[in-house]
């Protein structure tokens, strides 16, 4: 396919509510959108950086110089075929996945418009709909989270994350399981433990997590290993995860039972498809990861979602969870059932409403090919 343009947006969005992790609070989005056309098409892509780099070493800011100096210029000197191009045109910038991605998934979306399926589809899912859960921030207070725990319930969502570090995690844990002892209950730590806590987390096997997500550092393989072989609750990988390489290692040396895949974090549509096989292939359910996404990464997140071993629910909500104004249409929603039901139109399967995202955008850059010297 010809690259026609590339434009590149940041938009400021506010949270509906703080979202806080172990490692800070986030309340007002700096979303980078990805726009390209071609051919009388238009694919979008979004960035899961977050504002600091904080989840991973990449931020908004960083993206955005990444794309707009490198990326961009790579991919509109180019002519991809197919998004699964794009790691090749992108191999001699190192890491930056978040970066990759934005473009990478616009690719990814255009070639299913061209190719009139559903993005679902041409990534070679099997779900038709796919199982919800919520990830819940650490609130000020018990009562406060019992309270939002009973509403995303009563919503139908079918497991509640928990997010903890030392201080929120097995007063929480108790008070949720004396009140819920059925509900599919697991927690993430963002990396927010050391090697000293290991008999505080094998205090969590009291509360029948489903996992617990990134209990250590964020890029260690082994002691996740050595803890998880002291603990009955399966560990789940997130940030250590960032192609199918580390995969394979984490499966061999056994530091975790399930992965979690994000998009941004592997880089994109091809990297998170080569990690869900290599883990397929072992017996390793994985599950989708979210990353506080508009509507445009979310719905990237639904298609990816829709391939065969993601058995578990993700971390994939409804838009009004986190936005007043959501940039797709219809926003996603979620049944009493707790699923997301797959769209079937061509590529994406949500419009985007350009003139609300025209609103938004704080900055835009038009990203032009590498001149050609003589
Ligand atoms: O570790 O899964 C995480 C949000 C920001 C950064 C990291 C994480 C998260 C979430 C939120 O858990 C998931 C979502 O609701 O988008
Ligand atoms: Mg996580």
């Amino acid at each position: 396919m010809k690259i026609d343009a590339i434009l590149l947006r940041e938009l400021h969005m506010p949270l509906v509510r703080p979202f806080e992790t172990s490692f800070g609070v986030t309340r007002n989005r700096r979303i980078l959108l990805a726009e390209i056309q071609s051919e009388g098409l238009t694919g979008w892509g979004e960035c899961t950086a977050g504002e600091r780099p904080f989840f991973s070493s990449e931020s908004t800011d960083s993206a955005w110089q990444t794309i707009t100096q490198e990326l961009g210029p790579m991919l509109a000197s180019a002519a991809p075929q197919h998004g699964g191009d794009c790691p090749r045109i992108f191999r001699q910038v190192r890491g930056n996945h978040m970066a990759k991605a934005t473009l990478e998934n616009a690719i990814w979306d255009l070639e299913a418009q061209r190719e009139g399926i559903s993005l679902s589809h041409l990534l070679g899912g099997v779900h038709e709909k796919i199982p919800c859960g919520v990830s819940l921030g650490i609130q000020p207070s018990i009562p406060e989270l019992m309270a939002i725990i009973e509403k995303e319930l009563a919503a139908g969502y079918q497991r509640i994350k928990l997010k903890c570090k030392p201080g929120w995690d097995v007063d929480v844990f108790e008070r949720v399981r004396n009140r819920w002892p059925e509900i599919m209950l697991s927690c993430d730590a963002n990396s927010a433990y050391r090697l000293r806590d290991v008999d505080h987390l094998i205090s969590f096997d009291a509360f029948d997590l489903l996992m617990i997500e990134q209990p250590l550092w964020h890029d260690d393989f082994y002691y996740h290993s050595l803890l998880q072989k002291r603990l009955k609750t399966p560990i789940c990988l997130d940030e250590s995860i960032r192609n199918r390489r580390d995969t394979l290692a984490a499966i061999e040396m056994e530091s975790c039972r399930i992965i979690n895949i994000k998009l941004g974090r592997v880089g994109g549509f091809s990297e998170a498809i080569a990690v869900h096989n290599a883990a397929l292939e072992r017996g390793i359910p994985v599950w989708c990861g979210g990353m506080l996404e508009s509507g445009i990464g979310r719905a990237h997140n639904i298609a990816l979602a829709t391939l065969e071993n993601f058995t578990l629910p993700g971390d994939v909500s409804a838009s009004a969870r986190y936005w007043a104004e959501e940039i797709i249409e219809p926003g996603v929603t979620v049944s009493a059932a707790g699923e997301i039901a797959i769209p079937d139109t061509p590529g994406r399967g949500y419009e985007v409403r350009t003139d609300l995202i025209e609103r938004l955008t704080v900055r835009k850059e038009t990203i032009r090919a590498f001149e050609l010297v003589s």
